[in-house]
């Protein structure tokens, strides 16, 4: 019987979380499929680092197997900041990674996640090598997706700007001219997701800061110290504190766009989509929102039937909902995104296509004249199951990452003028200032930022 049940993957997914935020994500994400008892999503993972101290923790805290970590390259302390040795290490080493990859089941998948923040330096630097060397070696025989799901740095954490800006220039590239891009970039804030989380689960996070740093926190002004990294607490500490508030809604969000990985007798996806299907309906550069539990039971009669009319009006509310105050990277009031793919997942008798008119009227203020939505129904037969809603906006006007631009180009001014001065750049990333010019003005095009705005001419 048991047999039986066993879920037949659509898309096999492999799991890569390169450097400390990527393992970290990778662990939650694997203690949360363990919690359900088997591992049903993905065929296999690997967690990746040039630092050891990261690996040894990551694997004490989510008990991975040391066949599924994999320390590259020789120095113990890592790579720090500078991230062009850890893309020229993923090219030294790639024939250990590959192997290892493969014998972890990734000779079989079709679609790898990347999971890593942008503004560190292992998995900010591996990335780019890694997505080249996965489609040259895997992508040989068949077509292989590279899936990044990247994290941008908190409030404070503005030294982070290069490398971040660095990292997204690369993955966004012409496919003309490089075969370092993402086939779809998941774009998470950090500074948002701590946000909403403060908004959303106050209680739950006040306590969190309170007794993990000891913040006096009926003191409005402490709270807002601490979150732009300017109180007293030690800056490494806010961190670790942060990440354990906001690593949650990450690992919900995979789990629920992973949904369209398996196919299950007790479920039905409407349409029939793959999860590889993904990048071929959005924008390279994606922002999720995501509901859960959605309170429809609120609109049940006596029976426990529910009007499609209500049902349809109140969606259209809570498709407000989640994209202004639940969407992972903030995107303001007009974010004009130019396509767009949600998952409306639930109990079938509630989860019905019909519903895809309200939530398309919904969306549309959201979007750009002209842009594509593509409506996704998981369908579960058990009664119980909640409703949700994930939303992935596709290439929207993003205020953060001007924000993230400006940064880099205080970064950048502030080394320049001299040679002396100049050797910074070298020195502490492993590439020169130009690069970084480059990458800013490539940058600041996509995302449409006016000369004016950042005048790099005056660099
Ligand atoms: N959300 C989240 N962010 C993290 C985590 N660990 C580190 N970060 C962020 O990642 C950035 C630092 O990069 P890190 O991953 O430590 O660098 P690497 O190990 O060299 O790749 C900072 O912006 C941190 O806020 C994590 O577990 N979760
Ligand atoms: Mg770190």
């Amino acid at each position: 019987m048991e047999e039986m049940e066993e879920k037949v993957p659509a898309s096999s997914v492999f799991l890569l979380g390169v450097g400390e935020c990527g393992g970290n994500l990778l662990g939650e994400y694997i203690n949360a499929e363990r919690e359900r008892g088997r591992m049903t999503r993905v065929s296999g993972y690997l967690l990746l680092n040039t630092n050891q101290m990261d690996v040894i923790k990551a694997r004490e805290r989510y008990h991975i197997p040391p066949e599924n970590t994999l320390i590259f390259g020789d120095t113990p302390m890592g790579v720090g900041g500078r991230f062009m040795e850890a893309y020229s290490l993923v090219d030294t080493w790639w024939d250990t990674i590959a192997d290892q990859i493969s014998s972890l089941g990734g000779d079989v998948a079709n679609t790898f996640i990347i999971l890593t923040s942008t503004g560190g330096g292992t998995g900010c630097g591996a990335t780019p090598a890694l997505i080249r060397q996965i489609k040259e070696t895997f992508g040989k025989t068949r077509r292989v997706y590279v899936y990044v799901a990247a994290v941008l740095p908190f409030e404070g954490q503005s030294s982070e700007a290069l490398n971040t800006t660095w990292l997204l220039y690369k993955l966004m590239q012409e496919p003309t001219s490089s075969k370092e891009i993402a086939d779809l970039v998941i774009l998470l804030s950090n500074r948002t997701m701590l946000r909403r989380r403060l908004q959303h689960d106050r209680r739950l996070v006040m306590d969190i800061i309170g007794a993990s740093l000891g913040v006096d926190t009926s003191d409005y002004q402490q709270i807002e110290k601490v979150l732009k990294y300017t109180g007293e607490v030690s800056s490494k500490a806010l961190e670790k504190t942060f990440i354990d508030i906001v690593n949650p809604l990450i690992v919900q969000t995979l789990i629920k766009m992973l949904e369209l990985s398996t196919y299950a007798p007790d479920k039905n996806i409407f349409p029939t989509i793959d999860f590889a299907d993904l990048a071929n309906r959005l924008d390279i550069i994606t922002v999720p929102a995501l509901f859960t539990d959605i309170p429809y039971e609120a609109l049940k009669d006596e029976r426990g039937n529910v009007d499609m009319d209500s049902l349809s009006a109140f969606l259209e509310e809570v498709v407000n909902v989640t994209v202004r105050a639940y969407s992972l990277v903030d995107i303001g009031d007009e974010p004009s995104a130019s396509s767009a793919f949600y998952i409306l997942s639930g109990p079938q008798q509630f989860t019905d296509v019909h519903l895809d008119i309200p939530i398309k009227r919904a969306l549309g203020s959201y979007l750009a004249e002209g842009a594509s939505i593509t409506p996704v129904f998981v369908q579960y037969k058990q009664r119980n199951m909640p409703m949700d809603l994930l939303i992935l906006l596709g290439l929207p006007k993003l205020e953060e990452i001007r924000e993230i631009m400006r940064e880099a180009y205080q970064l950048i001014s502030l080394h320049s003028g001299s040679k002396v001065k100049e050797r910074w750049f070298l020195k502490s990333k492993g590439v020169s200032r130009e690069v970084f010019i480059d990458a800013l003005r490539e940058l600041m095009e996509l995302f449409d930022v006016e000369e004016s705005e950042i005048e790099l001419s005056g660099t």
